[in-house]
């Protein structure tokens, strides 16, 4: 083991939210050699079934980002793969919710990650094909404000990026050695 690998704190970040939001997809944009557990279907989709892993390396810390699975079908995983977060990305689906308005389900999420008493940051995804005033319908729904992305093209994902470091850089956090362990054994499996 290097001395960097050592010394870095490793910060987990579990990105949340229903089915098809983009959560793979914005795991994918932040880091590009993620790794993803998913079935594949004939017609080409993909659904999560187990999670995904991307991680970003800074000067100070090494980011693990984990994508959830949506389906509620898979809620055993996500229970697994959301142990020990330190920050949650809620993400929502601005097509969906433009053509049927903000659900309970939506909301639930966000209470999951109020309930986990871990920092998050929320993302309005697909703004590619959206109008932008949808922020504005959705804004009143949600405890904090919305980051607009397209984890697709890459759009607002920097600003995203600033907001995440500026929370891990004002979060105290606490670290348990054997979830630091964990985490590395699991990246060592998939690699
Ligand atoms: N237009 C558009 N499509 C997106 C964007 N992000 C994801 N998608 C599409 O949405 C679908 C679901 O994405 P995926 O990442 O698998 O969602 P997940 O189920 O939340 O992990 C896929 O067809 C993606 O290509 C985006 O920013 N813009
Ligand atoms: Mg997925």
């Amino acid at each position: 083991m290097s001395k960097k690998e050592t010394i870095l704190k490793r910060i987990k970040i579990i990105i949340v939210g229903v089915e098809e939001t983009g959560k793979s997809t914005l795991v994918r944009q932040l880091s590009g050699d993620a790794k993803s557990i998913e079935h594949h279907a004939k017609d080409g989709s993909s659904i999560t079934v187990g999670f995904d892993i991307g991680v970003v390396e800074m000067d100070d810390y090494i980011m693990h980002f984990i994508g959830t699975p949506g389906h509620q079908r898979f809620e055993f995983a996500k229970k697994i793969a959301t142990c020990g977060a330190h920050i949650g990305i809620l993400m929502l689906d601005g097509e969906t919710i433009s053509e049927n308005g903000v659900q309970a389900r939506e909301k639930a999420f966000e209470q999951e990650l109020i309930d986990m008493n871990i920092p998050y940051l929320i993302c309005l995804n697909k703004s590619d094909i959206l109008d932008e005033t949808v922020t504005d319908t959705v804004k009143p729904h949600f405890n904090l404000p919305i980051h607009l992305i397209s984890a697709k093209t890459g759009q607002g994902v920097d600003k995203l990026q600033g907001a995440l470091q500026n929370l891990i850089e004002t979060t105290p956090m606490t670290w348990s050695s054997s979830l630091q362990k964990k985490i590395r054994t699991a990246i060592v499996k998939m690699a």
